[in-house]
């Protein structure tokens, strides 16, 4: 098939397809197209029985992804344009779950915003040590209220998911993996070869057997699915409100939002 990516790159390495995010200039932030990419290869990557493993990762040593594209969104008021017409986030959660493959994030860089929530929905996450995770979503006037939050709180506990969107902070790499949010930290020479390694691990096991358990894990949080195609209706109806207009023109505009007036 030939690779016609723009914003992401796809390799496929003895069993282990590479699925990269290619905007460094944008801390890897994604757009529509770049989603929609993401879900294609992720697609090429379930029907390919040559893999058996996913990365998902980001290009250079800055930022693994950091969400939604915020110049984008201040330049044209959306993510700009896709071929389905449709900023399809929503859709790449689901087939990050649903893809009967272990799905790795190797973090690179900073995991924020949308960014942090593609790593949170990945089977494992492994991290660099100078990885940083967060959410920004009060701050640059977006949330999720699908997996970015429930199932977060079933990866980390409700008390801490609560004070990572409701405080905005960034945590650090051990703070992450103290809190179960990632499974190993390594240094970022390191990241490559320790998710071959773990991919060798996994690419040993029986590929059905694997292929039940991911069903059988996601079995007990689908109900979230309902919960999240509600949330994303809502964002899509907040993005367009002064209150979120206020928090991606400070983002841009490089100062402290103000929503004092929208109290
Ligand atoms: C990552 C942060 C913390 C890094 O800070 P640092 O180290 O101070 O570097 P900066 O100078 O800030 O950044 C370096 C360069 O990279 C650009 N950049 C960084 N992040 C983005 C981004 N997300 N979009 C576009 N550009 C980005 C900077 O602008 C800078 O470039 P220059 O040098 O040219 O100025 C810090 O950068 C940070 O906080 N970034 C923003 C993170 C963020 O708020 N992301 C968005 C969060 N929201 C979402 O992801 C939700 C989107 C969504 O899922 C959605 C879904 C469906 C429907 C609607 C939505 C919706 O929300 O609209």
């Amino acid at each position: 098939m030939p690779d016609d990516f723009e914003d992401i790159t796809y390799v496929v390495d003895d069993g282990l397809a590479w699925v990269t995010i290619d905007r460094p200039d944008r801390y890897n932030a994604f757009r529509a197209r770049t989603v929609e990419e993401l879900i294609d290869a992720l697609k090429r990557a379930w029907a390919d029985p040559a893999v058996g493993v996913v990365c998902l990762t980001g290009a250079g040593d800055k930022a693994f992804c950091t969400g939604g594209d915020q110049k984008q969104r201040a330049e044209t008021g959306d993510y700009g344009p896709s071929r389905s017409g449709l900023f399809e986030v929503e859709a790449l959660h689901r087939v990050i779950r649903e893809i009967p493959k272990p799905v790795i994030a190797a973090v690179n860089g900073y995991a924020i915003g949308g960014g942090h929530v593609l790593h949170v929905v990945c089977d494992i996450t492994i991290a660099a040590d100078h990885a940083r995770f967060g959410q920004t979503g009060p701050k640059v006037g977006s949330f999720d209220a699908g997996f970015g939050t429930a199932y977060l709180a079933r990866v980390v506990g409700e008390k801490r998911a609560r004070e990572i969107w409701m405080f905005c902070r960034q945590y650090d790499a051990a703070q992450a993996l103290a809190w179960g949010l990632v499974n190993e930290v390594v240094p970022m020479a390191e990241l490559r070869a320790t998710v071959r390694r773990w991919a060798d691990e996994a690419l040993a096991l029986s590929p059905t057997a694997l292929g039940f358990l991911k069903h059988s894990f996601n079995a007990d949080t689908e109900s979230i699915a309902g919960i999240s195609a509600m949330g994303f209706a809502a964002l899509d109806m907040f993005v367009g409100s002064d209150e979120a207009g206020e928090g991606v023109e400070a983002f841009n505009e490089k100062r402290p939002p103000d929503f004092g007036r929208f109290r």
